[in-house]
C-alpha cells in the first residue's frame, strides 16, 4: 500500500522495550524472545525479559541511543504493546517505513513475516492476528553486514541499525485503494497516465478522481482484477517547477474507500544531450546528501532533520539533490518537493555487490519495486538511479539491464541512470566507457580528479569524450578537507580547506569545455561518519568531503560552489 499518511492509522512510534541479542540467539527455541515468556515457577528459568530492560526510541537507529551500541552490528528485539477497541469489518496492517537491515515481525507470539532491505517500506496484514484489547508486537531487527546483502559487506557510510523509520498500525475497509499512479505522460503534458488499483473482495467499483482546486473530476471503473487504467486529458494546471513547486490536493474515491494526497504535475525527459523539464532544457545544480545528522551522530529521523539538510542545499543554491546511496525517508522526498528541489533517488546497489549470487536478482527487484511504489507520485523525483560504482561483468550487466527494464515497466515517466566511475584517461582525454550507458537515459559519472586521481598535465584542457549522445551528470567530485585546516594557499596540502578550494576551481574550469554536461552534485553536503575512514589526524571515523563540517561549519569550498551555482544562469549551464 502507498501513502500511509493519507490513511486511518495509529502511530506505534515512541519508546519500545528491547532485548540486546549480540549472538543473534533470540530466534532459537530455547531463548525464543518472540514468545515473551514469563517464568511459571522457581525452576522455570526464563533468562530474558523485555520488562525492566533498556528502552529505545522508534523511529531512530539504536547505535546513537546507548553508548554500548555505538558500533553494534547484530540483533535487537523490540517490543511494543498496543490496544484495539473494535475490529468491525476493517482490515489491519502493520506498516514499517524501514528497518535496517533484516526484520522479523511477531504479533501475539505468532510470526507474521520478515523483510530484507534497510531503506524501503513494507507491511504485513494482521487482520486475523489482532485481538480486541491488548496486543503485543515484537520485532527483531538485525543490521549485520552480509556478503549477499544490498549493500554488501563494505560501504562508505555508517551502518545505523534498528527500526530507523516510523511504524504504524493502518486500518482499511475490506476493499481498499491499495495503489494509484497519477502522473503526466512523459511525452505529453496534457495527459495523465496511470492507474488505480483496489485490494479486497469487491474488485469492480466506480472510481472518481477529483482535483477540487481545478474543478476537475474524472470517473471510471475498476475491472474484475480491481484495476482501472487511466489516460485522462488534463489541460489547465500550473506545472510543478523548482521556482513554483505547485501541488494539488488530489482525491481518489472508490465506493468503499477514499484517499487524498498532494500531487504535482511535470514532465521530465531527455532530448539528445538535453534534460527537459516541462519541455525546457535545465541544468541540475545539486549536492549529494546522506540521511544523517552528523551533529547528533545518528540517522535523520524527523522533519526538522530533513529540513536542516534540505535548507542547506537551498542555501547552496541547489535546484536538485542526489539522495545517496539508498532511498531516503518518504518525508524527505515530500519536503524536497514542497521546497522546489528535484530529486535523484538511488538503490543501495553499491560497489562490491555480489551480482553473481543466485538470490541477488530477487532482492534487487524487491527493493526497486518498493522504492518506485512509494515515490512514483512525487513530482520532485526525476531520476531513479539503479546503482553506484559497479564494474562490468556478465552478471552485473545482465542485472542492471533487467533492472532498467523493470524500472521502465513500473514507471515510464522518469529518467533512469546508474553512477559509474570507470572512465579511461589518456593524456588530457577522459573517455566515458561503461557500455551500460547505452541503456541509461542520463550518463552519471563519479570522478575524483584532484583527489584519488592526479590532474592531467593541462588541467584546463581536459577533454571529456562520450560516444553516447546523452546528457552527462557529474554525480560525484570533490575531496577531503578538515574544517579550520588552513595552510598557505600557495602550498596547500591535501586535507586542507585551500586544497579543496583548488580542486573545485580546477573542476569548474574543466566543466567549461563539456558541451553535454547537464548536472552536478559535489560530493557532498556535510562530513559524514564512516568507520573505514581511519586516518588518525584528519578523519577519525569521518569522511571529510563535506562542504560543511560535521558541526555545520562552512568550509571555504562551500562559498566557491555557492558562487558557481549562482552564476550558472542560462538554462544550459
Ligand atoms: C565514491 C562513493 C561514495 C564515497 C566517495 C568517497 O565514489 O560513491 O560513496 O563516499 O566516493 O568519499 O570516496
Amino acid at each position: 500500500m502507498i501513502h500511509i499518511e493519507g490513511r486511518q492509522r495509529t502511530s506505534l512510534n515512541g519508546l519500545w522495550e528491547v532485548i540486546i541479542d549480540p549472538f543473534d540467539a533470540g530466534s532459537g527455541d530455547w531463548a525464543a524472545y518472540y514468545k515473551d515468556r514469563k517464568p511459571l515457577g522457581n525452576t522455570d528459568f526464563v533468562e530474558s525479559s523485555f520488562e525492566g530492560g533498556h528502552q529505545l526510541y522508534v523511529p531512530g537507529d539504536f547505535n546513537s541511543q546507548l553508548p554500548e551500541l555505538s558500533y553494534y552490528e547484530s540483533s535487537i528485539w523490540y517490543k511494543r504493546p498496543f490496544k484495539i477497541q473494535t475490529k468491525q469489518d476493517n482490515r489491519f496492517f502493520i506498516h514499517f517505513a524501514a528497518v535496517n537491515y533484516k526484520a522479523e515481525v511477531y504479533l501475539n507470539g505468532v510470526k507474521i513475516g520478515e523483510h530484507e532491505g534497510g531503506f524501503t517500506p513494507f507491511q504485513f496484514e494482521v487482520t486475523d492476528h489482532v485481538k480486541i484489547g491488548e496486543n503485543s508486537l515484537i520485532v527483531k531487527s538485525n543490521n549485520q553486514r552480509i556478503k549477499d546483502g544490498i549493500p554488501g559487506l563494505g560501504f562508505d557510510w555508517f551502518n545505523y541499525g534498528g527500526i530507523t523509520r516510523d511504524v504504524e498500525l493502518v486500518q482499511t475497509p475490506k476493499t481498499y485503494i491499495r495503489d494509484y499512479f497519477i502522473q503526466l505522460s512523459q511525452q505529453d503534458e496534457n495527459i495523465i497516465n496511470g492507474y488505480v488499483s483496489l485490494d479486497g473482495p469487491k474488485k469492480e467499483q466506480a472510481i472518481a478522481i477529483r482535483i477540487p482546486e481545478l474543478n476537475f473530476i474524472y470517473k471510471t471503473r475498476t475491472d474484475s482484477t480491481g484495476k482501472a487504467t487511466l489516460r485522462i486529458p488534463f489541460r489547465k494546471k500550473t506545472l510543478w517547477t523548482p521556482a513554483v513547486p505547485k501541488l494539488y490536493a488530489v482525491q481518489v474515491d472508490s465506493e468503499t474507500d477514499r484517499i487524498e494526497e498532494e500531487i504535482g504535475f511535470r514532465t521530465i525527459r531527455v532530448d539528445g544531450t538535453n534534460i527537459l523539464l516541462n519541455g525546457k532544457s535545465i541544468f541540475l545544480k545539486g549536492v549529494n546528501i546522506h540521511e544523517e545528522v552528523p551533529q547528533r551522530r545518528s540517522r535523520a529521523y524527523n522533519e526538522s532533520d530533513y529540513k536542516m539538510l534540505l535548507d542547506w542545499a537551498k542555501e547552496l543554491g541547489c535546484n536538485y539533490v542526489r539522495l545517496v546511496h539508498y532511498p531516503h525517508h518518504e518525508k524527505m522526498i515530500r519536503m524536497a518537493e514542497q521546497m522546489g528541489l528535484m530529486v535523484w533517488e538511488e538503490l543501495p546497489i553499491y560497489q562490491g555487490i555480489d551480482f553473481a549470487d543466485p538470490g541477488m536478482m530477487k532482492k534487487m527487484n524487491l527493493m526497486l519495486r518498493e522504492m518506485i511504489a512509494r515515490d512514483k507520485n512525487r513530482a520532485a523525483t526525476i531520476i531513479w538511479s539503479l546503482s553506484n560504482e559497479t564494474y562490468s561483468s556478465l552478471a552485473r550487466d545482465s542485472s542492471l539491464t533487467a533492472l532498467y527494464h523493470l524500472t521502465k515497466a513500473l514507471d515510464n515517466t522518469r529518467l533512469v541512470t546508474s553512477a559509474f566511475n570507470n572512465m579511461r584517461f589518456e593524456g588530457n582525454k577522459a573517455y566515458i566507457e561503461d557500455k551500460m550507458n547505452r541503456l541509461m537515459d542520463v550518463m552519471a559519472i563519479n570522478q575524483y580528479i584532484g583527489w584519488y586521481k592526479a590532474w592531467p598535465e593541462n588541467d584546463s584542457e581536459v577533454e571529456w569524450i562520450s560516444h553516447f549522445n546523452k546528457p552527462l551528470i557529474f554525480s560525484e567530485f570533490g575531496g577531503e578537507a578538515v574544517f579550520g585546516n588552513n595552510t598557505d594557499p600557495k602550498r596547500a596540502s591535501s586535507w586542507s580547506e585551500d586544497y579543496l578550494v583548488d580542486i573545485y576551481k580546477r573542476q569548474f574550469s574543466m566543466f567549461k569545455n563539456i558541451s553535454f554536461l547537464r548536472g552536478l552534485t559535489p560530493w557532498l553536503l556535510v562530513d559524514f561518519r564512516s568507520p573505514g575512514r581511519a586516518h588518525p589526524v584528519y578523519q577519525k571515523g569521518w569522511n571529510r568531503k563535506g562542504l560543511l563540517s560535521e558541526r555545520g561549519q562552512k568550509k571555504k569550498a562551500w562559498y566557491l560552489v555557492a558562487d558557481y551555482f549562482k552564476n550558472l544562469t542560462s538554462p544550459e549551464k
